[in-house]
């Protein structure tokens, strides 16, 4: 009957004289802004005769039409107000620098300032966008910029995803970063920017800030440049002196590390000068819209998934979501995003090759595939014989081998190039311009969608090289460039996807794994694939764990059933031996994912009550594989109790914690898991405790099945141990070393996989497997995987993280002691594994 405060007021007023109409509604529905055109929607709703009461206003409700009609924003504050906008590139640097900018402008003049940040839901290398306001008197605008007077545009591909003109103001600057010249630039700029530009008298400057960048050795840091850049064009406080302030504040942020730094931001801020202005035709005003081109893509992906990625979410309309008000997303919608943002990409280099299928292995986006072409699948290919290779191994007779690049989901990490052993010649694989690669696009589409698993002929879980031929189901997640996490995450999807379910923590996992309306787990080519949900951080396990339960419910309730159409000889013989093996074989996975495909067309055939009833359960013929997946904040403290009781269950799950040694998804804070002496948000002073030995803890039990495993330091024990841990009838807790954006790698993301291999050198990390099976075949269940290591290097392994070095920065008389407090627990921690894989068992039991 209407909202509380409108029932109140209403209430209030309740047979006063001269009672008012009183019309109430809501806005900021979702957490959307609040703007200036939604106040005049409600004053316009006001002056109608009949005011529309109990509105919305802010979404476009189509289905029970309570929404109030929008007219385009408008500006408020006047003239002296200036509002700029900025697209940048997840963790690009645009955010940090327009934090600076703001403060540079209220620090050093008479402005009021204020700043928003809006980011998609990517880890990094996502959207992000600045608002920027500046004014003469205070600024009282509560929502995003909606009418810029200024827009910068850093990443080029932006022009074709995002609408960057929108709001731009008539008279306005618009700033390009683009590797284009001003001649390429007005070929290629899209036809509707072309016209607003000429349209509305904006004005273009365009910079080549990518390059500038490499050219001064920061890589792809660009956003010093361009923040020099927006302080000339805009003049908003005199140059010289944002220019001061700039190096002022390049020194407070990089002056501890290096002068070879300073200098190279030095020299950012002064090559910002170097931008054009691109004159624009006035034909451009007339010109016509390019022709649509329909592209053959699901429903759901055009109306729904294609608008929310271009930023367009907002305005989609409610009718839109019909038949999805449970909040069932599609999966497999990650596929369609095609982000293209990489700067570089690798490129196959054929003649080195070896099909070792490392590159594919550790590929944290699932963008580099090997693809077994068919004489067929040859022949319709968009390349030639002699652009794929002749298929080692038996079962691949008669086909061809390609590694193919899929050059706009690629995040430009580089540790397929890394990890590339090649031939003598080389690596097969080396980082080359994306531009030089789009053409290559073409063969990764072909592949994808003409190109038939090949998985079937050889065994997938059978060693390293095979797992990746079958398809990932785990793919273009929105994980940053090089995560540690995902290849893990990949990998389980490759091998148990077809039947498994995830239950799964809050973290970097729930973010990367399914955030509206990117969904990377997909299905295999035969419809199947990971079933996935997300119930709390601290309850996952119990979350998993009644999924088992249920499960388990479900398989009683068919065994019954079998068993009583058995004993009334109601079915064909057939039909009853494949109940018998059903029940005989129903924990192993891939036997009844055999036995479902022979059992299931028998059932429709056979009339029986019986069958039919079975029939209803049908997809629970399919043995799950129980996966709970979560970071260690989840998993070593806020998810420990659950986790804990979910062990001591004696239930069949599969337990993966990745870990970061920190809450990666909130931005590092320590867990229980952070080593001693390594900085994390709230152990800035580097942590003072030994890292929890969470492996160890459930080894106790002695019925669970513990594995500490680190992909990138020994491929086929992390095989070895996820298979082990899935075929293990009951709980099993598989932790696995991942390298992460908050390590602060100095050799960068690109070596995650390798810096894996260093921890596990020095003896920072230990690889072992506790296998509760061998010690009922009278032998020692602990196996420790890793080779003793090299102590010596162990100081060096943390010198190679900015989390430990920064320690010695600011605190240089206790970072010793406690590095040395870190090398004395890993050993600790080692000789502890030694001493208990070297029990001989049988003496043990004597
Ligand atoms: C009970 C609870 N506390 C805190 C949070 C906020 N939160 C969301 S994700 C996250 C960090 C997760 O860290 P971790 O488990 O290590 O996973 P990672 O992000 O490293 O993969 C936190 C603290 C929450 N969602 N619920
Ligand atoms: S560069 Fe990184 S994201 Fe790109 S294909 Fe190689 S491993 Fe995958
Ligand atoms: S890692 Fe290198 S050699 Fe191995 S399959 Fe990939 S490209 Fe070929
Ligand atoms: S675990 Fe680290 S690297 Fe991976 S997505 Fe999270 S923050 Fe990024």
């Amino acid at each position: 009957n209407g909202e509380p405060l409108y029932l109140d007021v209403k209430d209030a007023l309740y047979g006063a004289e001269n009672q008012p109409l009183i019309v109430g509604g809501r806005y900021g529905l979702s957490s959307k802004d609040f703007t200036p055109a939604q106040v005049l929607a409600v004053y316009k709703n006001l002056e109608l005769p009949t005011p529309k009461n109990r509105f919305t206003v802010g979404i476009v409700d189509d289905v029970t039409f309570t929404s109030l009609p929008l007219e385009e924003e408008v500006s408020l504050g006047g003239e002296g107000i200036y509002e700029a906008k900025f697209y940048g590139l997840g963790a690009d640097g645009t955010v940090g620098a327009n934090k600076n900018s703001i403060k540079i402008i209220g620090d050093n003049s008479d402005k009021y300032s204020q700043a928003y940040f809006e980011y998609d839901s990517k880890k990094s290398g996502g959207f992000t966008c600045s608002h920027l306001r500046f004014g003469n008197s205070p600024i009282r605008s509560t929502y995003f910029v909606t009418t810029p007077n200024f827009v910068a545009c850093h990443v080029q591909a932006y022009l074709r995803l995002y609408d960057v003109t929108k709001g731009l103001k008539k008279n306005g600057t618009f700033l390009l970063n683009t590797v284009w010249n001003p001649e390429e630039v007005k070929e290629n700029l899209p036809v509707h920017i072309k016209r607003y530009f000429a349209q509305n008298n904006i004005r273009l400057f365009t910079i080549d800030a990518t390059h500038i960048a490499n050219e001064i050795g920061l890589g792809n840091r660009t956003n010093t440049i361009l923040q020099s850049a927006f302080f000339k064009i805009t003049n908003v406080i005199p140059y010289d002196l944002a220019v001061t302030e700039m190096k002022k504040a390049i020194v407070a942020s990089y002056g501890r590390k290096g002068e070879d730094i300073v200098n190279k931001n030095y020299a950012a801020v002064d090559r910002g000068g170097e931008y054009t202005e691109v004159e624009i035709p006035a034909e451009w005003a007339n010109l016509a819209d390019e022709p649509v081109v329909e592209e053959k893509v699901p429903a759901f992906i055009r109306d729904v998934v294609r608008p929310i990625n271009a930023q367009n979410g907002n305005n989609l309309p409610i009718s839109r979501f019909k038949g999805r008000e449970d909040g069932t997303w599609d999966s497999g919608t990650a596929k369609f995003d095609k982000r293209g943002v990489a700067a570089m990409v690798p490129e196959w280099i054929m003649d080195n090759c070896i099909q070792c299928n490392q590159c594919a292995y550790v590929c944290p986006h699932a963008a580099i595939r090997p693809f077994v072409l068919d004489e067929k699948e040859m022949a319709n290919a968009p390349f030639g014989e002699d652009e794929t290779l002749k298929t080692n191994g038996k079962g691949f007779e008669g086909t061809r081998f390609r590694m193919q690049v899929d050059v706009l989901d690629c995040l430009d990490c580089g540790n397929c190039v890394d990890v590339c052993p090649g031939n003598k010649n080389g690596k097969a694989l080396k980082m080359v311009e994306i531009a030089t690669q789009l053409p290559n696009q073409d063969n990764w589409d072909y592949c994808m969608e003409n190109v038939k698993s090949k998985q079937h002929l050889v065994n997938i879980k059978g060693n390293v090289k095979n797992t990746q031929f079958a398809t990932p189901l785990f793919e273009f997640s929105g994980a940053c460039s090089g995560c540690g996490e995902t290849p893990y995450v990949k990998l389980v999807s490759q091998l148990f996807g077809n039947r498994q379910m995830v239950a799964n923590a809050t973290g970097c996992t729930s973010i990367y794994s399914a955030s509206a309306p990117s969904t990377p787990y997909t299905k295999g080519e035969d419809g199947r694939g990971p079933a996935w949900a997300n119930s709390l951080f601290e309850d996952n396990a119990e979350f998993g764990m009644g999924m088992v339960m249920a499960e388990e419910k479900m398989q009683a309730r068919i065994v019954r059933l079998m068993n009583e159409a058995i004993d009334n000889n109601c079915c064909s013989d057939e039909l009853k031996d494949l109940f018998k093996e059903w029940i005989d074989n129903r924990f192993d996975g891939d036997v009844t994912l055999e036995l479902q495909a022979k059992i299931k067309p028998l059932l429709k055939a056979c009339a029986c009550e019986y069958c039919k009833q079975i029939d209803e359960l049908s997809h629970f013929l399919v043995k799950r594989s129980q996966w709970i997946i979560g970071g260690d904040g989840w998993g070593y403290d806020i998810g420990f109790g659950g986790l804990d009781h979910v062990i001591a269950s004696g239930k069949n799950v599969n337990i993966l914690v990745l870990d970061t040694e920190v809450y990666s998804n909130t931005g590092g804070q320590a867990s229980k898991s952070t080593p001693v002496g390594a900085v994390a948000k709230f152990a800035a002073a580097g942590k003072r405790i030994r890292k929890k030995d969470l492996g160890m803890i459930a080894a106790t039990y002695g019925y669970v099945y513990v594995a500490q495993i680190a992909m990138g330091a020994n491929q086929a024990q992390t095989l070895r141990a996820l298979r082990e841990a899935e075929s293990y009838n009951g709980p099993s807790l598989v932790i696995a070393y991942s390298p992460c954006i908050a390590h602060g790698l100095r050799a960068g993301m690109g070596k995650s996989q390798a810096e894996q291999k260093r921890a596990v050198e020095c003896g920072y990390w230990h690889l072992y497997r506790f296998d509760p099976r061998l010690e009922a075949e009278g032998k020692n269940p602990m196996q420790l995987d890793s080779k003793e290591p090299d102590w010596s290097k162990f100081q060096d392994f943390l010198k190679g993280e900015v989390r430990y070095t920064s320690l010695m920065k600011q605190f240089p008389e206790e970072a010793g002691e406690l590095f040395q407090a870190a090398e004395e627990n890993a050993k600790w921690r080692y000789n502890g594994y030694k001493r208990m894989a070297n029990v001989v068992w049988e003496q043990e039991e004597e």
